[in-house]
């Protein structure tokens, strides 16, 4: 008698089981929740010029340069490829980041940028199944604020059971310690959750906290590694089906 093969399940079906019975939801913010990166782009630049930095950063540099998660070690990074003149310091880095900070809400009020295809449908469905809903992001806290006020409204903080961000942990992604962070405000074992994120740097920090990750391909990093996620897809609208 001829064995049976064995009963094989792809990775959305496995994502999708995953994304019924987890306790917890945690999302990476920019380029997961939505495409946010050509508005940091754009207060990048706004800031060079308002600082008097004949800096200007087009799409390429800056695809390349968001291998370095965080705004001001983006900044650090660039001003170290740089040939001439004396580095910045840390204080003029932080001056130079905190006006970026400010030219991104100002962007961010101004602009369209709504959550991706799915989102919506995705909290929406976890908050009715009893999901806790949580972030873990490198960005600064004020960012998050700019995106959600406009996206889930004034009281979007009360949706999410943990809200971690770029300062709350001393290493960024890809290092695990805002996933931790949130796993520890949560108060749960990593298995019990599952996160969203877009780059490869934000799998492995996921990945490295132990846990099970689903990447949502966006803008900038659709050609990343993403070995080692639970599925990957083009838009979360696949995980709703
Ligand atoms: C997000 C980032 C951030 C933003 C800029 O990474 O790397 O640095 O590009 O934000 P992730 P700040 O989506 O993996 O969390 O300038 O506020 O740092
Ligand atoms: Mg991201």
């Amino acid at each position: 008698m001829s064995a049976m093969p064995a009963a094989t399940t792809s990775p959305l079906a496995e994502a999708r089981r995953r994304l019924a019975e987890a306790t917890a939801l945690i999302f990476d913010i920019d380029g997961t929740l939505a495409e946010t990166e050509e508005l940091h782009r754009a207060a990048f630049n706004e800031a060079f010029v308002q600082v008097g930095l004949d800096w200007h950063w087009g799409r390429r540099i800056y695809r390349d340069l968001l291998r370095v998660a965080g705004g001001k070690e983006r900044i650090r990074a660039f001003d170290q490829m740089r040939r001439s003149g004396p580095p910045l310091s840390d204080k003029a880095i932080a001056e130079l980041h905190q006006v970026k900070t400010e030219r991104f809400a100002a962007l961010m009020a101004a602009a369209t940028c709504p959550l991706r295809p799915g989102v919506h449908t995705l909290l929406d469905a976890a908050r009715a199944r009893g999901q806790k809903l949580a972030i873990a992001t490198t960005t600064t806290r004020i960012n998050i604020d700019a995106l959600l006020e406009k996206t889930l409204g004034a009281r979007w903080e009360g949706l999410f059971a943990a809200v971690v961000a770029a300062d709350d942990v001393p290493r960024k992604k890809p290092a695990p310690d805002a996933y931790f962070e949130a796993l520890s405000q949560l108060d749960l074992p990593a298995s019990a959750c599952l996160a969203f994120e877009d780059s490869g740097n934000g799998l492995l920090s996921a990945v490295r906290a132990g846990i099970p990750c689903i990447v949502t391909r966006s803008r900038y990093f659709s050609d990343d590694d993403f070995t080692g996620a639970l599925a990957v897809v083009d838009e979360l609208t696949e995980l709703c089906a």
